[in-house]
């Protein structure tokens, strides 16, 4: 510009900038000679946490974002999960509780920063780690690769997402200040730096040159070797109680000038079912978080508030061990953002780094014991087929995966007829370990026993020629982590009986989520007493009149019943296994519930209820959560 205009501007920035909000100064930049960041030409160090808005309720996103900056943090992360916005190819979601920029908005108005982690892939003990189950309609894809389909998909979903978040960058007067490509790349089996390139170059397309692209991996030399990339600025990330010098000794290797970054620092640990739940000590996290911060160094806690794997949501780990609905992390906030001892020890930490914002932190929320609720067992999963597949079977000589059948999530039920008399126990064999994850045997209704992938491989049977051979396959969680990520789901190998292979299949994909809301009574159904089928119970409840500010949250408890999912009006709260633990109770939030009417529950129970006695058959809605419930002693593996 001329001197004269230039001599102007300088005039008029600093008014412009404080009195009109400048959109056009707003940098955040990499100053690799200060080894910081400069947010707006200044030097700016982030402390930052983990909230996936995808586990939390709309309805609560303000409540959890206050309680974060309220604790000092002035910048919080969250992924992006695929799965949860593209359900299937080319239909999105981005409405009510999918509706991220909503979410980027309240993030702001409260006064944190967003640091976005995209993926494409983003682990986070989320089904798949967020890719899409129907990438596996192509069987041999190889995910998080330069695979030629897979990069196609990526493409055209970062074609609708990335333009999106492009207003919320900061530059752009948003609070998005960096921009996470791939995760922990370096610890994925393959090493391909065209898929991360390609990453890089689509990420450039859409948000820009100027935004901070950055990679996350261990700290560790091998994981960054493969992880880090010129031109994507390499971060780590590790838990309490390590030695901090070595483990951004590694940053240094790879990033020599640069703020030192944390990506997730552990407030806590994950979950899986069957083993014990697991907890940080808050000291080690308060110790490790004050090393931190007296380095400079920005930090990131994963998580700050872990949430609920709603529904199927959840993921798995390999070997196969799947991860509860609860994703409360021992982070500092509960999964129903409580606040924790942990949480005012971290912000008193915090406090001696930068000054605590003025104003009240929101109480936890009350919490409501509405009683015992009487169930109803209403009909077995067979006796509802025509409401869980209008549609009808799809008939196949061999067994189909969910995906071939198009069904990502949930239940499918294979059926067939047995071709001879077996008037002597016979082995019903799933070849090569192919049960993904859990079928649910019986015979002309008559429950024979359970399949499970990695477990039970074989289980006796008998029955006539022509008996109908039922396995309802449930779906327990992809594998979010490791090179068993393409974890497909169903039958994926042939059922033997007695070495014959088992044909003519009718195959059923289940969709419980229409069904639920419909009415799953049989008109013929009135043997109650076949309590190991599968099957449906309801219940209702309403919420008392005459006391305020109802209805508040709960958690609902499952006294003596074994395994299975459950819906509060039709919302899919998620699985309850409370024979394996550690979760025994599942959280409830208000939004769900409706001082309107009666509340309807809706169990699917798949193992043992206690209906055989109508005085048992109920669930109960208490005030305290217990996820640090008894776990089975360990076992050795049966079968194969
Ligand atoms: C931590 O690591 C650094 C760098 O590797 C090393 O010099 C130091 O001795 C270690 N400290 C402890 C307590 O092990
Ligand atoms: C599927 O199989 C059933 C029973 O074996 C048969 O009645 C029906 O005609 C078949 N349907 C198709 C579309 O092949
Ligand atoms: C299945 O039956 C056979 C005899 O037919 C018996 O040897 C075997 O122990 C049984 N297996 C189980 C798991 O019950
Ligand atoms: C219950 O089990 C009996 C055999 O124990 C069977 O004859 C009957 O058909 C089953 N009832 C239902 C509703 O599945
Ligand atoms: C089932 O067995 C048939 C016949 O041997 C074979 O062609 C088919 O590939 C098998 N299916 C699976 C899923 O393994
Ligand atoms: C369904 O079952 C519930 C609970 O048993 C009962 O109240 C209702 O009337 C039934 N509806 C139909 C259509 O049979
Ligand atoms: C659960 O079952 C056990 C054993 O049958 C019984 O003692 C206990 O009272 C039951 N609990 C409830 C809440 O019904
Ligand atoms: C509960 O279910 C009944 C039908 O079974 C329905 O009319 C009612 O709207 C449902 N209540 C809520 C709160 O969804
Ligand atoms: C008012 C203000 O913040 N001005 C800044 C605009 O950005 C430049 C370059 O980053 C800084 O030097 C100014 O201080």
């Amino acid at each position: 510009m001329p001197a004269r205009a230039l001599l102007c501007f300088l005039l008029l920035q600093p008014l412009l900038a404080a009195e009109l909000g400048l959109k056009t100064n707003r940098t955040f930049v990499i100053d690799y000679e200060g080894d910081q960041f400069l947010k707006d030409g200044k030097p700016f160090r982030y402390i930052s946490g983990s909230i996936h808005y995808s586990r939390i309720p709309r309805f609560y996103w303000k409540d959890r974002l206050l309680k974060m900056r309220m604790a000092g943090l002035n910048a919080i992360q969250t992924y992006v999960p695929w799965n949860f916005h593209e359900p299937v190819p080319g239909m999105y979601r981005f409405s009510g509780d999918y509706d991220l920029e909503y979410f980027l908005q309240v993030a702001q108005e409260v006064g944190l920063l967003v640091i976005l982690r995209p993926g494409p892939y983003i682990c986070a003990e989320w089904d798949m780690g967020g890719l899409p189950a129907w990438l596996l309609e192509k069987q041999s894809i190889v995910l998080r690769s330069s695979d030629d389909d897979y990069l196609e998909a990526v493409d055209k979903w970062l074609g609708v997402l990335l333009p999106m978040i492009k207003p919320h960058l900061y530059e752009n007067g948003g609070p998005i200040i960096s921009v996470q490509v791939e995760n922990e790349y370096g610890s994925y089996f393959n090493c391909d730096f065209i898929y991360l390139r390609h990453l890089e170059k689509v990420f450039r397309q859409h948000l820009g040159k100027n935004v901070v692209l950055f990679t996350t991996d261990g700290a560790d030399d091998d994981l960054l070797t493969c992880g880090a990339l010129q031109g994507l600025y390499a971060t780590v990330d590790f838990g309490a109680g390590g030695n901090i010098t070595e483990f951004f000794g590694y940053q240094r290797k790879f990033e020599p000038k640069g703020p030192l970054v944390n990506s997730e620092f552990y407030s806590g640990w994950l979950d899986h079912w069957g083993e014990k739940h697991q907890k940080v000590p808050t000291e080690g996290v308060v110790n490790s978080l004050t090393d931190m911060l007296s380095r400079g160094a920005n930090v990131n806690l994963y998580m700050f508030i872990g949430g609920t794997n709603f529904g199927y949501w959840n993921g798995a780990n390999s070997p196969y061990a799947p991860q509860p609905t609860s994703y409360d992390y021992d982070a500092p906030l509960s999964e129903a953002g409580d606040l924790t001892e942990k949480y005012f020890a971290l912000r008193k930490a915090i406090g001696k780094f930068e000054k605590l914002p003025e104003g009240l932190i929101p109480p936890s929320t009350p919490k409501i014991a509405y009683g015992k609720v009487a169930m109803k067992q209403i009909n077995t999963v067979q006796g509802a087929l025509n409401v869980l597949c209008p549609a009808g079977p799809i008939n196949s000589t061999f067994p189909l995966t969910f995906v071939q059948v198009k069904q990502y999530f949930g239940f499918v039920l294979y059926r067939t007829t047995l071709p001879k008399n077996y008037i002597e126990p016979v082995r019903l064999s799933s070849v090569d370990n192919g049960v993904r994850d859990r079928a649910y045997v019986s015979v002309n209704g008559v429950p024979q026993g359970i399949l499970e992938r990695n477990k039970v491989f074989a289980i006796n049977i008998t029955g006539e020629a022509g008996d109908t051979l039922d396995l309802l396959v449930e779906n327990m969680g992809r594998i979010n982590y490791g090179k068993d990520n393409n974890d497909f789901k169903g039958l994926i190998s042939n059922i033997t009986l007695d070495s014959d292979i088992l044909t003519g299949w009718l195959i059923y994909p289940l969709n419980m989520e229409d069904a639920v809301q419909q009415d799953l009574n049989s008109s013929d159904y009135s043997d109650h007493s076949n309590l190991t089928l599968p099957s449906f119970h309801v219940g209702q409840f309403s919420i008392p009149s005459g006391i305020p500010d109802l209805p508040q949250d709960t958690f609902i408890k499952f006294p003596n019943w074994t395994k299975g999912q459950v819906w509060i009006n039709g919302f899919n709260l998620g699985r309850y296994w409370p024979t394996q633990g550690p979760q025994v109770t599942l959280y409830v939030p208000r939004n769900l519930l409706v001082t309107s009417a009666p509340n309807n529950i809706t169990v699917l129970e798949l193992e043992r209820s206690p209906c055989d006695s109508q005085e048992k058959c109920f669930v109960e809605m208490v005030d305290t959560p217990v996820i640090d419930g008894p776990v089975p002693p360990k076992k050795k593996k049966e079968g194969q």
